[in-house]
């Protein structure tokens, strides 16, 4: 057995425990006495156990289990656990993993409507970003991955990714040359490739050794990554350019929800409708606070004053992808207004 498997036991055992705990605890209302699972499911998630992300699987799960009575248990598997983000697309694809959060970049390889977010400068802010989000196009988006054996459930929140690289970037211009790690899909590859920077695309558990070893100069990404995954240790540089805005997905693999009663189905779309609000204050907050604590621990902080340059720079790779995305691109433009 591998250490990620004794520690997913050790885990499991840690939960069973303290499920069993509260069950000891006097709970005088007789409706509350919870029933033994009927289901117990993994959900996998590759940030840390306080991170806004896995905050937000907990919600799910919480309320999951909350109103199923029990009958429903879903066990978060942070950190990795569970392994890399494209393997676990595939693995909740087959399903042999019922749950995930995932970003939507390694979706785009499974289902070719999410590499539109991997689109830069496609949202003016945050708020038109959650405007197209809540929009019917973009929960449309989330029901058609059922043609790639998902069940999207709900959006999360994950910012604006900028670089963060050995030597000091102020503009564009810096970057030329240097070797940058990018999520894996083929957007991202000509994105760094319109920078003249070279893209190397590898998962998110081997960027720390790589900007160390220095296999790649620097990432990108948004402040809370940055600093939970202890990027900031091996390169101090991080300019504030926002070129991407990839919201996080929350799914469940189709041959989970096939085995499921249409009221569980619609008890465990609710409550991932409902863990959302939750999950975006959590990051509202732990995104400030991420910044904050990256300056404190030494990492110099640059300003995009105008982000027009930038904007210029990444121009072709939009000019690439216009006719790819166009209904999506549409949809994006309309929920401008
Ligand atoms: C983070 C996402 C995470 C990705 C990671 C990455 O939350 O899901 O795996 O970026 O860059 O922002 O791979």
């Amino acid at each position: 057995m591998n250490n990620k498997k004794v520690l997913a036991l050790g885990l499991s055992a840690l939960m069973l425990g303290s499920v069993l705990a509260g069950c000891g605890k006097s709970d005088s209302k007789p409706e509350a006495k919870a029933e033994a699972p009927k289901y117990t499911f993994r959900l996998a998630e590759t940030h840390p156990a306080d991170y806004p992300t896995t905050l937000g699987d907990k919600k799910f799960a919480d309320l999951v289990a909350e109103r199923s009575n029990g009958r429903i248990k879903i066990n978060v598997f942070h950190s990795a656990q569970l392994g890399e983000e494209k393997s676990v697309i595939e693995q909740v694809q087959m399903g042999s993993i019922e749950f995930t959060r995932v970003s939507s970049s390694p979706l785009a390889e499974f289902n070719k409507a999410f590499g539109v977010f991997s689109l830069p400068y496609i949202f003016d802010s945050e708020a038109h970003e959650w405007k197209f989000l809540e929009s019917d196009y973009a929960k449309q988006m989330l029901t058609n991955l059922e043609k790639s054996k998902f069940i999207g459930l709900a959006y999360y929140d994950s910012g604006s990714r900028s670089f963060y690289t050995k030597n000091k970037v102020t503009g564009p211009a810096d970057l030329k040359g240097m070797k940058i790690r990018v999520q894996q899909n083929k957007i991202n590859m000509d994105l760094i490739q319109a920078l003249g920077a070279s893209a190397t695309p590898m998962p998110y558990g081997e960027v720390f050794s790589g900007l160390q070893t220095g296999v790649i100069d620097g990432a990108e990404n948004n402040a809370p990554s940055y600093l939970t995954a202890n990027h900031f240790q091996a390169v101090k540089y991080y300019v504030l350019d926002a070129h991407q805005r990839v919201p996080e997905v929350l799914m469940a693999s189709k041959a989970t929800w096939d085995k499921l009663s249409a009221e569980d189905r619609k008890l465990i779309q609710q409550a991932a409708t409902d863990s959302i609000k939750f999950q975006r204050e959590a990051w509202n907050k732990f995104d400030k606070e991420a910044l904050d604590k990256l300056k404190t621990q030494g990492v110099t902080v640059t300003e995009v004053k105008d982000v027009k340059p930038w904007q210029a720079a990444v121009k072709p790779v939009i000019d690439k992808y216009n006719a790819d995305f166009k209904t999506e691109l549409e949809a994006i433009a309309k929920a401008r207004n």
